[in-house]
């Protein structure tokens, strides 16, 4: 493990500012961490992602940006899944409307989708969170996994969080994640949920005191 003084240093292996946000502050209380992101390096490999799960997906990004920068390593591969859309867009969320597409036109497609769909019982869905941390000598150090049960609103509401926020309703809510506040969402989001499961490891393997 590099290290910058007593800091360690920990590669967060994405270029998804709202993934950066949420992770950085779930783990505000661990000082002893030195966060790195792209924007630390400066070349950076993309990473294709061609895999049908989640977990293969966040250790290819591990792998890859840990064997790159030689520092240990954390990835989220992530997204939403509709059961009225068999479980769409799922591993494809960040390109469901094309490659290039913005989450607005993500969000309006989905929406679209689900149109037919009035009865708000029926529009279940849910974030799933696969976190992957890698060391570049030992390899996958852990793997853990978080959910975020929900339904998909009918229309855009509130302006905090980033991608499908807006349309998703967590169970138990009667606002959008996307109106409530930053600390709010990681207590039980999908990846607040999959960073809560991992902080042992960091714990007993990084040597942390928090
Ligand atoms: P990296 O591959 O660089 O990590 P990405 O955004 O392409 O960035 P994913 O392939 O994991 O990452 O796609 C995740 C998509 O799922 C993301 O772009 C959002 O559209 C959605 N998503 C994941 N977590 C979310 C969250 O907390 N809130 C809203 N949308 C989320």
């Amino acid at each position: 493990m590099q290290e910058t003084g007593t800091l360690k240093q920990i590669v967060i292996a994405t270029k998804n500012k709202g993934k950066i946000r949420d992770i950085i502050d779930f783990y505000n209380k661990f000082r002893q961490i030195k966060w790195l992101t792209y924007q630390d390096f400066k070349s950076y490999p993309t990473v294709r992602e061609g895999s049908k799960s989640f977990f293969e997906n966040a250790k290819r990004k591990a792998k890859i940006i840990s064997e790159f920068t030689k520092k240990t390593t954390l990835a989220d591969d992530s997204g939403l899944v509709v059961d009225a859309l068999d479980g769409a867009p799922g591993v494809t969320s960040s390109r469901y409307a094309g490659y290039n597409a913005t989450d607005s036109q993500n969000r309006q497609k989905l929406i679209r989708r689900l149109s037919k769909i009035k009865i708000p019982e029926q529009r279940t869905a849910r974030f799933v969170c696969n976190m992957i941390l890698w060391d570049p000598q030992d390899g996958m150090i852990a793997s853990t996994e978080g959910i975020c049960e929900g339904v998909i609103g009918f229309e855009e509401k509130g302006s905090g969080g980033f991608g499908y926020d807006c349309i998703f309703i967590p169970a138990g809510y009667k606002k959008t994640m996307a109106e409530l506040s930053g600390i709010e969402k990681n207590k039980i989001s999908h990846r607040g949920r999959a960073l809560e499961k991992l902080k042992p490891f960091f714990k007993k393997k990084l040597y942390l005191d928090q």
